[in-house]
């Protein structure tokens, strides 16, 4: 039985961005017993939406190609056929996958055949961990319903149409961009369509354990806080939670709505940090379910300009990235795509990331928990939305509450960002003033914030944004150098910040085509790129409350706004690495900063 927020957040939902709520994601779906649905998926390219609309433009609620029809006879019409169609690789996205995809905007159906084998008394779900960026799901040629927004997971129930044997599992995936959506139609990233996560088919008992949350209390080493949630038709359980190198084993007992808080004293742990991100082996289990995690155990808070990791003051020595492998180019499509990323800024000596500018794959998050990186995490709030739609309001509220629900029991994830760049106005206030407070209300031991901006008054760089005060960090996008100034006359700018809080620098940065030298006045050369990050570390320097930043970016990513033939070509060049790996001089330059400061913060 879900919580009663997320029957409100859900109603809201329904009614405002006239989709069918899906039911709240699992925690930790690979941690059931599962059947793992990636591989090759058939797939049609239908512009025009041939298989879901009729020749009057009415949506076919009875036939269409959800129905993944065969033709029985000779003599029969069918139109379609995903038996003799080519394969699209999933997760992936189709945009890399088929030359005549790479600019494609619009729908796609994936058709992929199982089998299976439903036990009675067991329920089984169908989890997907992000399609892009709207998912109509159809099992054995029934509807289970449908999904907006790109970057976060979903489920549906699939028990009563699941089949012994032969299943046929239809997905419409339209990656068409509105201007009420979240992202809107305007993003500096590409449009990756398709299913771009795993999809799992999770089996469960009647009653099982649906949702956790096991971590510190905010700011108090000697606490475990948290929450159990079962879901099924015997709620009132106990449930047993132990965590045995910490020598905890205990037992909660849910509520008529199958919750239980955990609140228990913590002994002395080892915590998790960069460098030593230990682990615990963390076991829920009821008379009919089992769930194991490994959960880190840390406390992050600010104190003054401080922020404070373990109760200690920390830097963060982080880089930007997108969820964008450039060597494929496309999303990055497993574990091993994003251990390259990471890796890379570990080379950096990075100990920190911001994940921009939506949630990226749960993968993501639980290899940064192993690598000991922290994480920044984002929803797709960027530029220009719909502030005044209500609609547009209900979709960034799932998102965010999707996202931190999926990545709360991750040590690594430390800051919930509500977004980027949005420009000041009441109803903006408005809008990122009710997300910010609907952080603080579903997981208040994380810090809030959001990528604001500033502005010059004179020689004097300002923040002016009363969003500011709500919001742990002084963090905002600064592009000095290369939007505006010179890497050479920025010097004769200073930031004059007034908030006693610390200050986390989200983005700077500028573009450099890997392997064009030329002097440092010259735009597009990796000289010119170096010196913007020599004279950029030297002005935030000056800030006495600086204590991190992310660059912008990791890598050169693939942006459809960069249409310069010859320096971009469909790419933006702000990365510290190019498209084929090599690193330019400023990844360097950015290194030796992040070497100084790690030995002052030891
Ligand atoms: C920004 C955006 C980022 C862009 C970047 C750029 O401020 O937050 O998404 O890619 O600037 O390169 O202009």
């Amino acid at each position: 039985m879900p919580s009663l927020p997320f029957f409100l957040r859900c109603l809201s939902y329904l009614l405002l961005a006239g989709a069918a709520c899906a039911a709240p994601v699992l925690q930790n779906p690979t941690g059931h017993p599962h059947q793992n649905l990636d591989g090759r998926w058939q797939y049609l390219i239908d512009p025009y939406e041939t298989g879901y609309y009729d020749y009057r433009r009415k949506p076919m609620d009875a036939k269409g190609f959800f129905e993944d029809r065969k033709q029985k006879d000779k003599g029969e019409l069918i139109e379609y056929s995903f038996d003799h169609a080519s394969t699209l690789k999933v997760p992936g996205d189709w945009n890399s996958q088929a030359e005549n995809l790479q600019y494609y905007e619009g729908t796609v159906w994936l058709r992929r055949s199982f089998t299976a084998a439903p036990q009675a008394g067991k329920r089984y779900v169908l989890y997907f961990g992000a399609v892009n960026y709207e998912a109509h799901v159809y099992l054995n040629g029934r509807k289970l319903g449908s999904h907006q927004g790109g970057f976060t997971p979903f489920q549906f129930d699939a028990t009563g149409l699941l089949r012994a044997g032969e299943n046929s599992l239809v997905v419409k995936a339209d990656n068409t961009r509105h201007a009420d959506a979240i992202p809107t139609v305007n993003t500096d990233w590409w449009n990756y369509g398709g299913i771009t996560r795993d999809v799992l088919l999770v089996e469960l008992p009647a009653t099982h354990i649906s949702d956790y949350k096991v971590q510190l209390a905010k700011g108090d080493r000697n606490h475990f806080e948290g929450y159990v949630q079962l879901a099924g038709t015997e709620l009132e359980q106990k449930v047993r939670l132990a965590i045995p190198e910490a020598g905890i084993d205990t037992e909660v007992r849910t509520d008529p709505q199958g919750r239980a808080a955990v609140r228990l004293p913590a002994p002395k742990l080892q915590l998790w940090q960069p460098g030593a991100p230990k682990l615990y082996q963390v076991t829920l289990s009821t008379a009919q379910d089992r769930v194991e995690d490994r959960i880190g155990f840390r406390t992050i808070e600010t104190r003054g300009k401080d922020i404070l990791l373990n109760g200690k003051p920390i830097f963060l020595r982080g880089i930007s990235l997108h969820e964008e492998n450039p060597l494929i180019a496309g999303r990055l499509r497993g574990e091993s795509d994003m251990r390259m990323m990471l890796q890379w800024a570990r080379e950096l000596n990075a100990n920190y990331v911001r994940l921009a500018h939506y949630p990226h794959s749960e993968t993501m998050l639980r290899l940064a928990d192993e690598m000991g990186i922290l994480v920044w995490a984002e929803v797709p709030v960027y530029w220009t939305i719909a502030w005044n739609n209500p609609a547009t309001f209900a979709l960034a509220e799932e998102q965010l509450a999707t996202m931190i629900g999926r990545d709360q029991n991750r040590a690594a994830a430390i800051i919930w960002s509500i977004g980027n760049e949005t420009p000041v106005s009441p109803e903006r206030n408005a809008f990122m003033g009710k997300l910010a407070g609907a952080v603080r209300a579903q997981d208040n031991s994380r810090l809030v914030a959001a990528a604001l901006e500033v502005h010059r008054r004179g020689n004097d760089i300002v923040m002016e944004d009363p969003l500011a005060d709500k919001l742990d960090l002084v963090s905002f996008n600064e592009y000095a150098g290369w939007y505006w100034s010179d890497p050479v006359d920025m010097l004769n700018y200073r930031f004059t910040i007034t908030a006693n809080k610390p200050v986390v620098i989200t983005e700077f940065g500028g573009d450099a085509l890997a392997g064009f030298h030329a002097d440092a006045q010259t735009r597009w050369s990796e000289e010119y790129q170096d010196l913007l990050y020599k004279n950029q570390l030297r002005m935030l320097g000056e800030i006495p409350g600086l204590r991190g930043m992310t660059p912008w970016i990791l890598v050169d990513f693939r942006s459809p706004k960069r249409l310069h033939p010859v320096f971009q070509d469909g790419w933006n060049r702000k990365g510290l690495i190019s498209e084929s790996g090599k690193k330019k001089q400023a990844f360097h330059t950015l290194k030796a900063f992040y070497d100084t400061m790690e030995i002052r913060y030891k």
